[in-house]
């Protein structure tokens, strides 16, 4: 594979949980972007998997009385069987109980105290277990985690990094890499947390023992987030920095997370590997937290919802669009049936949906089963024909910056102005009075089609493969190059069958 390269990761996972929609959300994000990069010849390396280790895993293990690595065995294939069933089309699935992993992150710790960034010491302060952070005095609300979270308080002889010493450069990192911290909100309130008092950060743990032993002193395991962070490095071959892929993919180009860990993303990590010779990630995106009925997902009030009951219930590709579609990508959001149904009945039934069969089943029936012949163009063809072949340098523009609800509002446009080209048209009444206007119609609108389900094909997989099927677009014409080719007059079609099926609430709401 050729093409500029692009290395994008979700964050890996901890095995403590099922896979619900917020960890589906990322990683079909991610996906997304993998996908349109790919079609649109890049060469991809799109990094997902789970993070085993840590007092918060160790805890979840113990509390079922199965031994950690058991326990992570388990639930990391969950999260595998996530992937499948949300059709992600990761190229590599790590997990931090690997050896390649547990080497690569030792590796590391010898760089850093090579270079002088460790030193050991008395930490004493609060850790929240299922934050996996340790937080300031100052930043407890009612002697809780700002998360909400319980904390403990902690005190043993651990390892620290330096991470005072990086504050000015930091500082002038982000200043000199506008797009490095995305959105622009996240980036002020990183900015300012840098600002602050930033102190030196425990990076090792010594009260417990599932983390990767610290090379010279296995009293300490690592901080759980210095060796998870280090999978972006595991996975493209580090310690060995001439590996291949090392070569091609480091410094990755997008780190996709939630807005809940970009202080691990955008802090410890940039400082840890400037403080080991290593360049930088280009881009940490932190995108917004999914709520559910208006409240906070949580086993307790039993609104948990796992990716299978919702694909089970309303589909995988319109899962996968309404949840890149919804929020303007960033934003905090709900998840609710009715806004669910409200996409799928409108944005996908009616508007896609009914243009693919209208037209399709008319050519069907009028016009031979086959692609029509055009005549010549009208002004109205033209334009049609133009708003679809503008579409690739908007889309690309716009998922470029993670916009992806701007890049399907986008491509619905043109499906709009093509539904509306439909009612102005009438091809009905033209295969009476002018047959070969007709024709040209029809080819117009099999043109539009065809470049809107080429470019939704990176949220959609399926359904838009079953769409360029039903237009005869041959596989190897369904990448972004292939939208300067045309839909071949005369070729045989299949017959067409609805994409999108109206979603009927058995229960009135
Ligand atoms: O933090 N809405 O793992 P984690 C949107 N192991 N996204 C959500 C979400 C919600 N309600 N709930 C979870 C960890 N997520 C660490 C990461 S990376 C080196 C280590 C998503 O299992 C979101 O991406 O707690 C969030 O950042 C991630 O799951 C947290 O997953």
């Amino acid at each position: 594979m050729t093409g500029e390269p692009f290395y994008v990761t979700t964050p890996i996972y901890y095995v403590n949980d099922s896979p619900h929609i917020g960890h589906a959300y990322t990683t079909v994000a991610v996906d997304t972007l993998a996908r349109f990069m790919r079609l649109d010849g890049r060469r991809v390396l799109f990094l997902t998997g789970t993070d085993e280790h840590g007092q918060k895993v160790d805890k979840s293990a113990r509390d079922k009385g199965i031994d950690p690595q058991t326990f992570c065995d388990t639930v990391s294939q969950n999260f595998r069987d996530m992937n499948v069933m949300m059709n992600v089309s990761n190229d590599q699935f790590i997990r931090t109980t690997e050896p390649r992993h547990i080497a690569a992150s030792q590796a590391l710790w010898l760089e850093l105290e090579k270079r002088g960034e460790i030193y050991l010491g008395k930490f004493a302060g609060w850790y929240s277990v299922r934050d996996e952070a340790f937080y300031e005095e100052s930043e407890l609300k009612e002697g809780k985690a700002p998360t909400g979270a319980d904390v403990e308080w902690v005190e043993e002889e651990n390892y620290f990094f330096k991470l005072s010493a990086w504050r000015e450069r930091l500082l002038a990192y982000y200043d000199a890499h506008p797009d490095f911290i995305a959105p622009r909100a996240r980036r002020n309130e990183i900015v300012s947390f840098v600002k602050g008092d930033l102190r030196d950060l425990s990076i090792s743990r010594t009260s417990f023992k599932w983390g990767v032993p610290v090379p010279g002193n296995e009293k300490h395991v690592m901080y759980v987030w210095l060796d998870a962070l280090t999978n972006y490095l595991t996975a493209v071959g580090y310690p060995d920095t001439d590996a291949p892929d090392y070569k091609t993919f480091w410094p990755a180009d997008l780190h996709m997370v939630g807005k809940d860990i970009i202080r691990f993303h955008c802090v410890y990590w940039p400082a840890f590997l400037m403080a080991a010779g290593l360049p930088v990630p280009k881009r940490i995106y932190g995108h917004g937290w999914w709520t559910v009925e208006g409240q906070k997902m949580s086993k307790s009030l039993g609104n948990f919802l796992t990716a299978g009951d919702l694909v089970a219930k309303y589909g995988l590709d319109p899962l996968r669009y309404f949840m890149l579609r919804e929020l303007p990508f960033g934003s905090d959001g709900d998840f609710s049936h009715r806004a669910m149904v409200g996409r799928i009945n409108g944005d996908l039934a009616n508007d896609i949906g009914n243009l693919a069969q209208r037209v399709l089943s008319f050519v069907n029936k009028n016009g031979g089963a086959q692609v029509p012949t055009p005549g010549a163009y009208k002004e109205t063809d033209e334009a049609l024909l133009k708003a679809a072949r503008d579409l690739l340098s908007k889309v690309r523009a716009e998922f470029s910056e993670q916009s992806f609800n701007k890049g399907l509002e986008t491509i619905w446009q043109v499906i709009g102005d093509s539904n509306r080209y439909v009612d102005s048209e009438a091809p009905w009444t033209l295969r009476k009075t002018d047959p070969a206007r007709m024709a040209t119609v029809l080819y117009v609108l099999m043109e539009a089609i065809r470049h809107v389900a080429i470019l939704a094909q990176p949220v959609m997989p399926q359904s838009m493969a079953k769409l360029l099927d039903q237009l005869a677009v041959p596989a190897h014409q369904r990448d972004f190059a292939a939208l300067d080719t045309a839909l071949v007059p005369g070729t045989a079609l299949p017959k067409p069958e609805g994409i999108f099926p109206r979603f009927v609430d058995t229960v009135p709401a």
